[in-house]
C-alpha cells in the first residue's frame, strides 16, 4: 500500500514533533531553549532538516500551558512557507482517557502524544515522529523520507538509531531503548537501558579486568534494577520513527490495554514498547534505520555547550546558514525514493578558514594510546584565504619559506616529498575523499598565520584543519564536526607522524576560556572552564621539533614501545591501570616492573601515571585548584623527562627557570624533542616569569624573538566564513 497525492505523485510526510515533555532533568523547557549561532533551537533544526529532506507538513504536539508561548516562538515559520500546526496534549482525550485518573500530573507519554497529534495529521501519508529537544541530523531524515516512500515489503515503521557511545551524556546517566536486529535488519527487540554512562565514567563494580576492551563498554540497569553492560556499538533509538497512518489505530488498541492494567499515576505509555510489542507479536515489522553519527540532545544543561559547538561548526562548515529561517526554506520537492541529493546553490567565491593551534596543558603521548588529554585552542591561528575554483585543483601559497605548489583532486594524491608543507593540505584533501566527501571544485589561494611552526603548537594540525574546512566550504558540504576530527587525524599520519588525533580535535573544538577533555575511542570533546586570574606562558626551547623531520622516528618509535609494552602485558587497553584504585595500581606497576624490560618499563611507567594526572588535572581544574595543578605539570615534565625521554636539556631549563621564577607548574607541551613549553602563573606572576626567561634564557641566546614567548588565550575552534 503506497500512499500517493492525486496524480501519483508520493505522499510528502508530515513530521509530529514531540514538545510536551517536562523536561525534569534539564532544569528549564529545553524545547525552546537557543542552541544554534542565532539562537535557533534543536526543534527548528528539525524543521530545516526534515524540510530539506523533503517532508512537508509538521505538527508540534505542546502542552496547554506552553502552547503560547511556542506560537508566539514558532508562529512566524508560517510566513516562510513551513505548514505547522499544533496539537495539545492534556491528560484526558475525548476517546480514550475521559477524565484523568485522580493524582496524575504527569503526561501520558510518547505513544500518547502521536495519539493526541492524530487529528492533526493528514489522512493518508506517512509520517515521522521526532523529540523536540533531540537533534538529528539532515542524514536521519534523508534516509526516513526514501524508506516511507518506498518501504520494503512488510515493514510498516521505521526508526533510526545511533551508535550507543554518540548517545552518551558527559554530565550523567541516560535512558535508552537498546536495538537488536533480526538478520534482515528489523527489530527483534528493544530493550529499555536506564542510567547508561560509559563504564569508565561509571562507579567500578568489580577487579576492572573487564574494562580492559579497547573500546569502553556501556554500564546501566534496566527497568527492574538489574545491571546492564553493553558494547558501546550498541544501536541506541533516540525517538526518531517513521509510520504509516494504520499504525494509529494499534497505538489506540495497545493505550486502552496499557490503561486497563492500571498503571500507576507515574507510568508512561511509550512508543518504543508499542513497537517493540507489535513487533515481538509479528503485526508489524519495524525497519532499523542506522544514521552513523550526528545525534545530539540535551538531557542535562552542561550539554548545551557541546551542542552549540557542533551546531556552530556545521554552520561555519556551510551545512546550516547563520539564520535559519532568512531567506525562507521551501519544502524540497516531493521525490520518489531514492531521493536524489539536495542540488547544491552556486557556490560563494571566496571564503577564510582560520584554526588555531594549541597547547596541551597536560596528558602527553596519551593519545595514541586511548587515553583522555587536557588541551586548549590556542588564540594564534594558520589563516588561508581561498577562493572556489571551478575545477577540482589546490593550489597554494604561503610565505617566503612555504613556496607555491599545485595538485589535482580528480587524481591520485600524491605526497610531495618528505618535510614539504603541502603534505599537510594534500592530507586533508586524501582524507575527506577517501571518507567518500566529493570535491568537485578546488580553492586556490594564500596560507598565513601565527601559529609557530614545528614548536609542538600543532601548527601542521591547523593547516589540515584549516585546509579541509575551506574545501568543505568550496564544495558546500558538511562532516560532523568530531567525525571531520577523527578523519582528519587519520589523514595526518599520511604526512609522517604516527599521531594520536589530540590536536585536529583542539582546533576544531576549541572553547573560549575553556581548556578541552578529548576523549578517544569514541572520540569526545568535553570543555573544562579555565578559572579567572591564571596564565599559561608558552615560551620556545628555540629548537625546531620537526615531525616530518628528526621528531619522527623517536616519536613513532614511542608508539610503537607503548604498543609492544601493553602487548608484553596482555592488556587490551590502558583504561585498567589508569582507573585503577591506588592498591591495585602499585600492584599493576610492579608486575610490570618485573616483567618488562627497563625501556618497556619506563614508557609504562609514564602513560599509566600520566593518564593519572590528566583525571586528576581536569578534577582540579574543575575546583579551581591550581596549585594542584602545577603539581600534576610538573609531575609530567618529569615524567616525560625520565621516563618518557622527550625532553631537552633546553626544555628542562625553561622549565626550571619558570618554577624558580614563581610558576605553579612548568612542562613541556606537544610531542617533545625541542619545542616550546608552557608554565602556568598567578596572572600576577606572569609578567615575573616571562622577564625571568627572557634574562636567564632568552638573552644569553641572544634574545627571544617574535613568537618565542607569549602568553596563551583559550580560543574558539575553527571556523571557515564566505
Ligand atoms: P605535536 O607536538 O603538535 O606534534 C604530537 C601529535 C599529537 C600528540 C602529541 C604528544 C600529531 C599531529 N600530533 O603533537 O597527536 O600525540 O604529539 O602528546 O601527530
Amino acid at each position: 500500500m503506497k500512499s500517493a497525492e492525486p496524480g501519483g505523485r508520493p505522499e510528502r510526510p508530515t513530521l509530529v514533533i514531540l514538545a510536551a515533555g517536562r523536561s525534569t532533568r534539564f532544569g528549564r523547557a529545553k524545547q525552546l531553549e537557543p542552541v544554534g549561532p542565532d539562537g535557533a533551537s534543536l526543534l527548528e533544526y528539525a524543521v530545516y532538516d526534515a524540510l530539506r529532506a523533503g517532508f512537508g507538513r509538521f505538527v508540534l504536539v505542546v502542552r496547554e500551558s506552553q502552547r503560547h508561548e511556542f506560537e508566539a516562538r514558532l508562529g512566524p515559520l508560517r510566513t516562510t512557507g513551513v505548514a505547522l500546526s499544533f496539537a495539545c496534549q492534556r491528560l484526558a482525550h475525548a476517546d480514550l482517557v475521559p477524565l484523568p485518573p485522580p493524582g496524575r500530573v504527569r503526561p501520558w507519554g510518547t505513544g500518547f502524544a502521536v495519539l493526541a497529534a492524530a487529528a492533526a495529521l493528514p489522512h493518508r501519508g506517512p509520517f515521522a515522529v521526532c523529540n523536540a529537544d533531540d537533534f538529528y541530523g539532515r542524514a536521519a531524515y534523508e534516509s526516513l523520507a526514501r524508506s516511507l516512500a518506498a518501504p520494503p515489503p512488510g515493514v510498516r515503521a521505521f526508526t533510526v538509531t545511533y551508535p550507543l557511545a554518540d548517545t552518551l551524556s558527559a554530565f550523567g546517566g541516560v535512558s535508552r531503548g537498546l536495538c537488536e536486529a533480526t538478520p534482515d535488519g528489523t527489530l527483534l527487540r528493544m530493550t529499555e537501558g536506564l542510567d547508561l554512562r560509559l563504564e569508565r565514567e561509571a562507579p567500578r563494580t568489580g577487579s576492572g579486568a573487564e574494562s580492559a576492551a579497547a573500546r569502553p563498554a556501556v554500564a546501566g540497569r534496566t527497568p527492574a534494577g538489574t545491571p546492564i553492560r553493553v558494547d558501546a556499538d550498541s544501536q541506541a533509538c533516540m525517538g526518531l520513527w517513521g509510520f504509516f497512518p494504520e499504525i494509529l489505530p494499534l497505538l489506540a488498541e495497545r493505550f486502552r490495554a496499557f490503561l486497563a492494567a492500571s498503571p500507576g499515576v507515574d507510568d508512561e505509555f511509550y512508543l518504543s514498547e508499542v513497537v517493540s510489542h507489535l513487533a515481538a507479536a509479528g503485526r508489524a515489522r519495524c525497519g532499523l534505520l542506522r544514521a552513523g553519527q550526528g545525534w545530539m540532545g540535551l538531557t542535562f544543561p552542561g550539554d548545551r555547550a557541546g551542542a552549540s559547538a557542533s551546531l556552530r561548526q556545521l554552520t561555519e562548515a556551510g551545512a546550516y546558514p547563520a539564520d535559519l529561517w532568512t531567506p525562507p526554506v521551501r519544502p524540497e520537492p516531493a521525490r520518489r525514493a531514492p531521493a536524489p541529493s539536495v542540488s547544491p546553490p552556486r557556490a560563494p567565491p571566496r571564503g577564510t578558514a582560520i584554526a588555531p593551534g594549541r597547547i596541551n596543558l597536560i596528558g602527553e603521548h596519551l593519545d595514541y594510546n586511548g587515553l583522555s588529554v587536557l588541551p586548549m585552542a590556542l588564540d594564534r591561528h594558520v589563516r588561508l584565504d581561498f577562493e572556489v575554483l571551478r575545477q577540482p585543483t589546490v593550489e597554494l601559497e604561503g610565505d617566503a619559506d612555504h613556496g607555491p605548489f599545485a595538485f589535482r583532486l580528480d587524481r591520485p594524491i600524491e605526497p610531495a616529498p618528505q618535510g614539504h608543507w603541502s603534505n599537510y593540505v594534500r592530507a586533508a584533501a586524501r582524507g575527506l575523499l577517501d571518507h567518500g566527501v566529493e570535491l568537485k571544485r578546488g580553492i586556490g589561494g594564500k596560507v598565513a598565520g601565527t601559529v609557530p611552526v614545528a614548536e609542538g603548537l600543532s601548527s601542521s594540525s591547523a593547516l589540515v584543519v584549516a585546509t579541509a574546512l575551506a574545501l568543505l566550504h568550496a564544495n558546500e558540504t558538511h562532516v560532523e564536526v568530531l567525525e571531520l576530527a577523527a578523519l582528519l587525524a587519520r589523514a595526518e599520519r599520511y604526512a609522517g607522524l604516527q599521531g594520536g588525533g589530540m590536536d585536529q580535535a583542539a582546533s576544531l573544538c576549541g572553547a573560549k576560556g575553556h581548556a578541552l577533555r578529548i576523549d578517544f575511542r569514541p572520540l569526545r570533546v568535553t570543555p573544562v572552564p579555565v578559572p579567572e586570574g591564571w596564565r599559561w606562558v608558552v615560551a620556545s626551547s628555540l629548537a625546531r621539533a620537526e615531525k616530518t623531520g628528526a621528531a619522527r622516528e623517536p616519536y613513532n618509535e614511542r608508539r610503537a614501545q607503548c604498543a609492544e609494552a601493553l602487548k608484553r602485558l596482555g592488556r587490551a587497553s590502558w583504561l585498567e591501570a589508569v582507573e585503577a584504585d591506588e592498591a591495585e595500581f602499585v600492584s599493576i606497576l610492579a608486575g610490570a616492573r618485573r616483567s618488562l624490560p627497563r625501556t618497556l618499563w619506563r614508557r609504562f611507567r609514564h602513560v599509566a601515571t600520566e593518564g593519572r594526572r590528566v583525571i586528576e588535572a581536569e578534577a582540579a581544574l574543575r575546583r579551581e585548584d591550581m596549585a594542584a595543578f602545577g603539581r600534576l605539570m610538573n609531575a609530567s615534565h618529569a615524567s616525560l623527562r625520565d621516563d618518557f625521554g622527550v625532553s631537552t636539556e633546553t626544555l628542562d631549563e625553561i622549565v626550571e627557570v619558570a618554577r624558580d621564577a614563581g610558576a605553579a607548574g612548568a612542562r613541556l607541551t606537544g610531542a617533545g624533542f625541542g619545542g616550546c613549553a608552557i608554565a602556568l602563573c598567578r596572572e600576577s606572576r606572569a609578567k615575573g616569569v616571562m622577564a625571568a626567561l627572557r634574562e636567564r634564557f632568552y638573552e644569553p641566546r641572544g634574545g627571544a624573538g617574535g613568537g618565542a614567548l607569549f602568553v596563551a588565550a583559550a580560543s574558539d575552534g575553527a571556523t571557515v566564513t564566505s
